[in-house]
């Protein structure tokens, strides 16, 4: 091997041994085999030797490079390695058993209700979904059942986008994707459909103490052949019964929704007030929780499903007011007030 290349070479190992950092390694690699790197002007230099001499040269240079490319990448891989370990050894020691220096937060009571509800019917087959919160006006209106200009819209006073869609005002608005999600395993498999899907709803409300601008709803569907209001009876009965764990007084009156043939409205006797009339309840005495009916014929063929051969019920439930009577809360506005100390009284007691 020539002399220079021998020299260069255990020069690099003596460089590379001292080396103790990845910045100092990467100025080392780049004075080595970088564009103006010395084995790189090693190669240029070869242009001025002897033909004969070239050859060996050659192989002499490229064998120096490739051994020092190996031995920066070696080094690379040992440095990354000491650096995890330095890291690891520097970082302060935890003791998971320490009591907190920071107070435990607790979940909102909506929540509680949603998870207590979604426990409940989770029990009764069933199952949970979600969906967005930005709708089409063929979601939220039209595949329920609501034309254009119906006045049926007008119950809704409506946050649309710029982009012609809009803040979903009802968790109806996603019967339609379930219908058409669950419909083809039913019409194969006979499996009934049965789903629920909670979430948050917006309308341009004049609040009060029942009345906010953003609540929660939890929809439930289920389809199957020979479903019947008994059905949707005994299925309100079970979740009302199960959330609030004693008598609570139900009324069922008629009550008007397009996507609904018949629908009803029911109402609870108001917990805040024991039936009295608070306003709470807009001294009423009753609270209007959940409407419901039977799915429209219209709804379910929009939904791909025959509705000759099968019939199902719906309802939407109010959950943030579901909350408001579970937790006797008087005014609805306190659950989005974002204030810990009233929030934090709630705590699951399941
Ligand atoms: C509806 O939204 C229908 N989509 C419900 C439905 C579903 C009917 C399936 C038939 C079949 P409504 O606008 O009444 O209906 O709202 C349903 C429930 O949501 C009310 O009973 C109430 O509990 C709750 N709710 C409605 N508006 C508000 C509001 N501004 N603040 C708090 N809760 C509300």
């Amino acid at each position: 091997m020539d002399e220079k290349i021998l020299k260069m070479k255990e020069e690099i190992e003596s460089k590379l041994s001292n080396v103790s950092d990845l910045l100092e390694l990467d100025k080392l690699r780049v004075g080595y085999l970088g564009k103006k790197g010395s084995i790189t002007s090693l190669l240029k230099g070869m242009k001025d030797l002897a033909a004969e001499q070239k050859k060996a040269f050659g192989a002499d240079v490229n064998k120096l490079k490739e051994f020092s490319a190996e031995m920066i990448e070696k080094k690379a891989e040992e440095l990354k390695k000491l650096q995890v370990e330095h890291e690891i050894k520097s970082m302060p020691v935890f003791d998971i058993s320490a009591p907190s220096k920071y107070e435990c937060g607790s979940y909102h009571p909506i929540t509680l209700v949603q998870r207590q509800c979604e426990t409940i019917f989770k029990s009764m087959g069933f199952t949970v979904e979600d969906y967005s919160e930005v709708v089409t006006d063929y979601e939220c209106f039209e595949s329920l059942n609501i034309p254009k200009h119906h006045p049926a819209r007008d119950m809704q006073d409506t946050y649309y986008l710029e982009n012609g869609q809009l803040l979903k005002s009802q968790t109806s608005a996603a019967q339609n994707a379930i219908l058409r999600k669950y419909g083809p395993d039913l019409i194969k498999n006979g499996t009934p459909i049965r789903a629920i899907f909670p979430g948050r709803c917006f309308r341009n409300e004049a609040t009060d103490a029942c009345h906010e601008n953003t609540f929660f709803q939890m929809e439930g569907v289920m389809v199957d052949k020979d479903i019947s209001i008994s059905n949707l009876i005994y299925f309100m009965k079970t979740m009302l019964s199960e959330v609030f764990r004693k008598d609570i007084n139900v009324r069922l009156r008629p009550g008007f929704f397009p996507f609904v043939e018949p629908g009803f409205e029911l109402d609870i006797s108001c917990l805040i007030c024991g039936g009295e009339g608070c306003p709470s309840c807009k001294h009423s005495g009753w609270l209007e929780l959940c409407p419901c009916g039977m799915i429209h014929p219209n709804v379910l063929r929009e939904g791909g499903i025959d509705p000759d051969e099968y019939t199902g019920f719906a309802f939407g439930l109010g959950l943030t007011r579901l909350a408001m009577m579970k937790y006797e809360i008087k005014d609805i506005r306190d659950l989005n007030s974002g204030s810990l100390r009233s929030l934090s009284q709630f705590t699951d007691d399941e």
